[in-house]
C-alpha cells in the first residue's frame, strides 16, 4: 500500500464534480487501500478521492475514536445520501485539504446512504453522530464542495489565504 500525498486547497481539482465508478476493477480496489493507509497516517477520519487528485466517486472513513475499540475502515464507491432527517447537528469540523482549520459546520444529524463496497455489494445504512457528519462531508468532496464552503464569504476568504501562505511556505522546503 501506499501513502498518497494529499492536495491543499486551493487546488481547482478540489473545486471538480467526480466521475461516478462504472465498474469496480482491482485498481480501484488498490486506489481503495491506499487511500485508508493515507487516512490512518494523516491522521484522519474521513478521505475522498478528489483529496488525492483522483476525480472519481470514491470515499473512505473510519470514525472510530475510542482507544483499544476496534477500526471500522469503511470503502464507499458511488456514495449517495438517499434521506436526511430535519433534525440538525452541528460539528467543528476540519480537513486534511484545509490543514489546522476547523470551524462550526451544521448539517443533518441523520442521514441513510447507499454506496457500493469494496467487494462490489450494494449496502444501504443509517448514519448518525460523527459518521452522518463525516460521510456527508467526505461526499460533499465528491461534489466539489468544501466544509468552508458553508461559511460566511469572509472568514472563507481568511482560511483561503492563510493555506494560500501554507503552499507558498511549504514550496520552499
Ligand atoms: O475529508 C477530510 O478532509 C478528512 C476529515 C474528515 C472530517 C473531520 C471532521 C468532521 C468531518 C469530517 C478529517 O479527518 S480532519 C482530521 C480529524 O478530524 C481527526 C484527526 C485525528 C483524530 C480525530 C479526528
Ligand atoms: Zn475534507
Amino acid at each position: 500500500m501506499t501513502i498518497k500525498p494529499i492536495l491543499i486547497h486551493p487546488d481547482p481539482r478540489l473545486k471538480k464534480l467526480a466521475a461516478p465508478v462504472a465498474d469496480l476493477s482491482d485498481e480501484l480496489r488498490q486506489l481503495a487501500d491506499d487511500m485508508l493507509e493515507t487516512m490512518y497516517d494523516a491522521p484522519g477520519i474521513g478521505l475522498a478521492a478528489p483529496q488525492i487528485g483522483q476525480l472519481t466517486r470514491l470515499i473512505v472513513m473510519d470514525c472510530v475514536k475510542e482507544e483499544g475499540a476496534a477500526p471500522q475502515p469503511t470503502v464507499m464507491f458511488n456514495p449517495e445520501v438517499l434521506a436526511a432527517s430535519d433534525e440538525l447537528n452541528t460539528y467543528e469540523e476540519g480537513c486534511l485539504s484545509i490543514p489546522e482549520q476547523f470551524a462550526e459546520v451544521t448539517r443533518p444529524a441523520e442521514v441513510t446512504v447507499r454506496w457500493i463496497d469494496r467487494d462490489g455489494a450494494e449496502q444501504t445504512r443509517d448514519f448518525g453522530g460523527l459518521w452522518a457528519t463525516c460521510v456527508q462531508h467526505e461526499i460533499d468532496h465528491l461534489d466539489g464542495k468544501l466544509f468552508i464552503d458553508y461559511l460566511k464569504p469572509l472568514k472563507r476568504q481568511l482560511i483561503t489565504r492563510k493555506m494560500v501562505k501554507l503552499k507558498r511556505e511549504r514550496a520552499r522546503f
